[in-house]
C-alpha cells in the first residue's frame, strides 16, 4: 500500500517535471510548485525570530516557540547533521534542512513541527502559536 503511493508520488513528479520547458526557474527545486506548503524557505537567510543548531547528539534548543509567520534559523554544524519531518501524520514536507546547511524558514501556520537528524535520529519541535 504505501509503495505504491510512493509510486504514484513519483509519477506525478515526474510528469510536473516533464512540463517545465522554457521556463526561466531552472535552479528552484522540482516539487516546490507541486503543492502548497506552511514551511517556506527564505533566501537570503534573514529575519529569524529563533536560530535552533546542533551538538553531536541533541539540537539546541530541542524545542522552540514561535509565533504565527515568524523565521526559525536553522544552523547545522557539519555534514552529520539535518532538519527532515519526523511525525506521524508527518510533519510539513517543507521542514527541510540539507546536512551541514545554514537555513531559514518561514512558519505561515500554526501547530507542532516535529523533525529529527535523519542520521542519528534525534528530535526537535517547533511550536508556532
Ligand atoms: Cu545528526
Amino acid at each position: 500500500m504505501s509503495r505504491h503511493l510512493t509510486f504514484a508520488f513519483v509519477f506525478v513528479g515526474l510528469v510536473a517535471c516533464g512540463g517545465d520547458e522554457g521556463g526561466g526557474a531552472k535552479d528552484a527545486p522540482s516539487g516546490i510548485d507541486a503543492s502548497a506548503s506552511s514551511v517556506v524557505k527564505v533566501e537570503p537567510c534573514t529575519g529569524e525570530s529563533a536560530t535552533v543548531t546542533n551538538n553531536a547528539s541533541a539540537y539546541i534548543p530541542m524545542t522552540t516557540t514561535i509565533s504565527q509567520g515568524q523565521i526559525v534559523k536553522f544552523v547545522m554544524s557539519d555534514l552529520d547533521h539535518n532538519v527532515q519531518p519526523n511525525a506521524l501524520p508527518p510533519t510539513d514536507p517543507g521542514l527541510n534542512v540539507g546536512y551541514g546547511a545554514t537555513t531559514c524558514l518561514r512558519f505561515t501556520q500554526s501547530g507542532t513541527f516535529k523533525f529529527a537528524c535523519g542520521m542519528h535520529f534525534f528530535g526537535g519541535t517547533i511550536t508556532v502559536n
